[in-house]
C-alpha cells in the first residue's frame, strides 16, 4: 500500500460537510450527489475484504426501489452473500471518516486488527440503470485501485446477477452473464419439460429498471418456454408509480398496467430486480397481491411434491421456511398447520433470513416484500449428485438448485420458480391464492427526530425502548380481533415503521393508527436530531 498515493486518492473524494452515512439494512443509500466519498471508501473496504478472504468480492451501485435521484452500494462477500456483519462496523467507520487523514488512520487500524495481508484484491463492480452510476462506479474503482486492488467492471447488471457471478467466480465456475441465463434457464427447462399445463402469458412490470433488459435476455434464452410481456421497461421514471415495492406497499396497479384484464397473470420487479411480487385484478376490480409469503409457500409445495418421489437412503432432508414479523399471520399459520413445516422468524433484512435458512437442508426464506430464495445445504447437494443418476426426483432437485440463485434473492430466478411450480401443478393464480386468505394489514411510517430511540427485541416483534411503548402497543392489540402489531426503525429511510394486522381492514387500519400515535407520543421528541 502506497500511503502517499492513498492519501491523494482519499483527498479527491472528500466527504460532503455534515454528511453522516451509515450502513443500513443492506448497505449505504442517500441522494446520489452525496455518495462519491462513500462509494470510494466502499471500494477500499471491498479490496481489503478480498485480501482478507483471499477471494474476489463484489460491489453493486444501486439504490434498489428508491427514487432515481438516490443511489447506494450493496457489498458482496466471496460466497455471493452480503457483506459479513462483522465488517459492517468497518464500513461505517470508513464511510464516516471526516477527512483523508482520519480515513488513512482507519485503514491502518483495519490492516492491523484484521491482519490483512499485502497484495492485490479483486473486486467485481456492477450498477443498475441510474444516471449517477457512471461517476459512482468510477469512484468505486478508484477506491479499489487506491489499495492496490484490481476492479473488474462488469457493467449493467441486476444486483442478484453480480452476487451470482462473484459466487461462481470464487467456485471456479463459469461466471459470465450469459452463463447465468444458461444455468437458470436449464434448470427451468428441466423442471417444466413434461408439463402439460397450458402456458399463460406473464405481464411483468419492470419498474423502469435493469430488470427489463435482463428479463428480455432470459426470455430469449428460453425461446418460447416462458411467455412474458414487459411493461415499464424504461419509458417512465425508475420505481415511479411502479415496481414491486410500490405494488406491495400501496396495493395499487403499477403505471402502464392500470387496465390489466381480470385474472391476467402479472408480476412486478423492483429497481435492481432482487424483489418479486405477483398480482392479479379480481372481478370486483381490486388488486390481489401474491407476495413473498405466498412465493415461499408455493416453493415449499414444489419441493414437497419432488421430495415425495425421492426414495431416501437416509433421513429425509429437513425443509424449513424463514420469515420476518412482516409475514402475514395467515401464511405462518398455513405453513405450521397445513404444510407442517418448521418456521423461523428473524429481523428484517436478507442477511438475517439467509443465515437462518442455512440451518435447514433446504431452507426457504422470503420477506413479504418479495425478497428471498431457496438454499440447499452442501451435504444435501452431494447426496443428490450421488442419487442423480438413478432417481428422477434427485435430478429435479438439482435442476431446482441450478434455477434458484443460491447467493441472494433474485426476481428473475424467482419468476422461473413460480412459473415452474404453477405449471407442474397445472395451477392458475386463483389456485395459488386460495391456499389461504391473508389477514388485512396496514403499514405506516412515523417521522421522528431520532429513529434510533426505538429499539426492538425478539426479531423486532417487541419494542424495548422507549419505555412504555410496548405496553401501549399490547393494550391496543388486545382491542383488535386477531390483532398483531409491531414497530421498528427503518434501516433504509429516516422513519419508524408500523405494521398492524387484524380480522378486518378497518380494525387493522385503526390498530396501525393507534400504534403510530403511541410512537409519535413516546418517541417523536426525544433523541438527537439526525
Ligand atoms: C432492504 C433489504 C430488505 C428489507 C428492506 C427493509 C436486503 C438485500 N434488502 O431493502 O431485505 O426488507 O431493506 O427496509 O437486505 P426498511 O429497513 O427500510 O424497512
Ligand atoms: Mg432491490
Amino acid at each position: 500500500m502506497d500511503l502517499a498515493q492513498l492519501m491523494e486518492a482519499c483527498n479527491q473524494y472528500a466527504k460532503p460537510a455534515g454528511f453522516r452515512p451509515a450502513y443500513g439494512t443492506a448497505g449505504f443509500r442517500a441522494e446520489a450527489s452525496l455518495l462519491h466519498s462513500t462509494v470510494f471508501r466502499c471500494g477500499l473496504l471491498m479490496a481489503a475484504r478480498a485480501l482478507k478472504t483471499g477471494a474476489a468480492t463484489g460491489l453493486v451501485v444501486t439504490a434498489s426501489h428508491n427514487p432515481v435521484t438516490d443511489n447506494g452500494v450493496k457489498l458482496v462477500e466471496p460466497t455471493g452473500y452480503m457483506l459479513d456483519q462483522s465488517w459492517e462496523a468497518w464500513a461505517d467507520k470508513l464511510a464516516d471518516a471526516e477527512d483523508a487523514e482520519a480515513l488513512c488512520a482507519i485503514i491502518r487500524d483495519l490492516y492491523q486488527k484484521e491482519d490483512i495481508p499485502y497484495g492485490s484484491g479483486v473486486v467485481m463492480l456492477a450498477h443498475d440503470t441510474r444516471p449517477s452510476a457512471e461517476e459512482l462506479i468510477k469512484a468505486a474503482g478508484s477506491g479499489v485501485k487506491a489499495l492496490g486492488g484490481l476492479p473488474i467492471v462488469c457493467g449493467l447488471l441486476t444486483t442478484p446477477q453480480l452476487h451470482w457471478m462473484v459466487r461462481h467466480c470464487n467456485n471456479s465456475l463459469k461466471h459470465t452473464e450469459s452463463c447465468y441465463y444458461e444455468e437458470i434457464a436449464t434448470g427451468f427447462s428441466h423442471l417444466v419439460h413434461s408439463c402439460k399445463a397450458k402456458r399463460q402469458v406473464l405481464t411483468v412490470d419492470c419498474a423502469n429498471g435493469v430488470g427489463a433488459e435482463k428479463l428480455k435476455a432470459l426470455a430469449e434464452r428460453l425461446s418460447g418456454k416462458l411467455d412474458v410481456t414487459l411493461r415499464s421497461t424504461g419509458e417512465g421514471g425508475l420505481n415511479d408509480g411502479c415496481g414491486a415495492d410500490y405494488v406491495q406497499k400501496e396495493r395499487r396497479f403499477p403505471a402502464g398496467m392500470e387496465d390489466c384484464q381480470n385474472g391476467a397473470r402479472c408480476a412486478s420487479l423492483d429497481g435492481d430486480a432482487d424483489r418479486l411480487v405477483y398480482f392479479q385484478r379480481l372481478p370486483g376490480g381490486q388488486l390481489q397481491l401474491l407476495d413473498g409469503d405466498r412465493i415461499a409457500v408455493l416453493a415449499a409445495l414444489l419441493i414437497r411434491d419432488i421430495l415425495d418421489r425421492l426414495s431416501h437412503d437416509a433421513a429425509s432432508p429437513s425443509v424449513g421456511i424463514v420469515q420476518t414479523a412482516y409475514a402475514n399471520g395467515a401464511s405462518s399459520q398455513y405453513i405450521r398447520e397445513q404444510l407442517r413445516l418448521e418456521t423461523a422468524v428473524t429481523a428484517t433484512g436478507v442477511k438475517h433470513l439467509h443465515a437462518a435458512a442455512e440451518r435447514f437442508d433446504i431452507g426457504i426464506y422470503f420477506e413479504a416484500n418479495g425478497h428471498g430464495t431457496v438454499l440447499f445445504r452442501p451435504a444435501l447437494i452431494e447426496r443428490l449428485h450421488k442419487l442423480g443418476d438413478s432417481q428422477e426426483a434427485a435430478k429435479d432437485l438439482l435442476a431446482l438448485l441450478g434455477m434458484v440463485n443460491q447467493a441472494v434473492g433474485d426476481a428473475l430466478s424467482g419468476i422461473l420458480l413460480v412459473e415452474a411450480a404453477l405449471r407442474r401443478r397445472q395451477w392458475g393464480l386463483n389456485d395459488w391464492a386460495q391456499l389461504y386468505t391473508d389477514l388485512p394489514s396496514r403499514q405506516l411510517k412515523v417521522k421522528v427526530k431520532d429513529r434510533s430511540v426505538v429499539t426492538t427485541a425478539d426479531a423486532e416483534t417487541r419494542a424495548v425502548t422507549p419505555e412504555g411503548l410496548q405496553s401501549r402497543i399490547n393494550e391496543s392489540v388486545r382491542g383488535a380481533p386477531s390483532g398483531r402489531a409491531f414497530v421498528r426503525p427503518s434501516g433504509t429511510e429516516d422513519v419508524v415503521r408500523v405494521y398492524a394486522e387484524a380480522q378486518t381492514q378497518q380494525a387493522a387500519d385503526k390498530l396501525a393508527q393507534q400504534v403510530a400515535r403511541h410512537v409519535h407520543e413516546l418517541a417523536a421528541g426525544i433523541g438527537a436530531a439526525p
